[in-house]
């Protein structure tokens, strides 16, 4: 792993229904991201916050089925330019948010480095919504879609190019809330799952082996996109849509420690956290943790 790492906060949380999720990033840092890493001997810029628009919730979401559409175009774009620069510039970029949807930026500035991007998309669901699927119209529900070209124009399009990503270089790990047209989608596409039911049957440590193997020596990078989401609410409360059942604290350690060995991981980003839904800080405490997992903790 690259040991300079750029830190870039995403206030984001237009990108579905719930107040709380702009102060992500916040309570990241307040639960000691900063120290957590350098202790690990990185070195770390933190990069601030890119500027989100906070226009009066009451005017927003005219487009019900694409809910503030051109403002999370706007923020992605902010992020994909501050993304790339920072992968320009040698660093690895560590992105907080933030609603998910923030990972259309994100992906828009890491892919255009990479011919061949795999991504791991540690979530208890698909993000695989469109306009037409979509039973909310939130955009968070929608950005692994966007990525593989599946969208409006205004969010597929970022940085002038897209497809993002391919359909055969994603894993989704921890999945139990899948839509109709997700489903539809992810056997029309050939999309690899680990539902929680495969998760049950074959023990973690057998899927992260064979997600490893997968990615090592076919894509060029591999991002992690962790929606805290995919760990039970019992773990982390603070998030906008839970769903029981999920992942826990010690599978997702172990994940992130296999990944942390495998060194295959060259970007990564922690979304959902919301405070506001929170118990004493305990999910951005969760996430920080999963971090120094991530780069390379040891002896838990
Ligand atoms: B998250 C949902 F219908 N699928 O599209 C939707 F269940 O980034 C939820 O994973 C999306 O947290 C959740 O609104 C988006 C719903
Ligand atoms: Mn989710
Ligand atoms: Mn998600
Ligand atoms: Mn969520």
């Amino acid at each position: 792993m690259k040991k300079q790492l750029s830190i870039i906060g995403v206030p984001m949380d237009l990108g579905q229904n719930r107040r709380g999720v702009d102060m992500g990033p916040s309570a990241i840092r307040y639960a000691g991201v900063i120290e957590r890493l350098e202790r690990l001997n990185y070195i770390i810029d933190d990069l601030g916050d890119i500027e989100i628009s906070r226009p009066d919730r009451k005017e927003l979401q005219a487009n019900q089925r694409l809910k503030n559409l051109s403002e999370v175009a706007d923020g992605n774009e902010l992020l994909a330019k501050k993304v790339d620069e920072v992968i320009q510039a040698g660093n690895f970029p560590l992105v907080l948010g933030g609603d998910h949807s923030i990972a259309i930026g994100s992906l828009a500035g890491i892919a255009k480095h990479h011919k061949n991007l795999g991504v791991i998309w540690y979530d208890a669901h698909g993000d695989l919504n469109s306009a037409d699927t979509s039973p909310s119209g939130n955009i968070h529900g929608m950005p692994l879609a966007v990525n593989i070209g599946i969208g409006h124009e205004r969010l597929t399009n970022i940085l002038g190019y897209s497809p993002k990503i391919k359909p055969e270089n994603i894993v989704i790990i921890g999945a139990r809330s899948l839509d109709h047209g997700e489903k539809e989608l992810i056997n029309e596409l050939g999309i690899r799952v680990y539902s929680m039911h495969e998760i049950d049957r074959m023990g973690m440590a057998k899927v992260m082996s064979e997600v490893i193997e997968s990615f090592k020596g076919k894509t060029d990078g591999v991002h992690l996109s962790l929606d805290l989401d995919g760990l039970d609410p019992n773990e982390a409360p603070g998030v906008g849509t839970p769903v029981i059942g999920g992942l826990s604290y010690r599978e997702s350690h172990l994940a992130m420690e296999m990944l942390s060995e495998s060194d295959i991981i060259t970007s990564a980003e922690f979304v959902e956290v919301n405070p506001i839904l929170d118990e004493k800080n305990k999910t951005a405490s969760l996430a920080v943790g999963l971090m120094g997992s991530l780069f390379g903790e040891k002896l838990k």
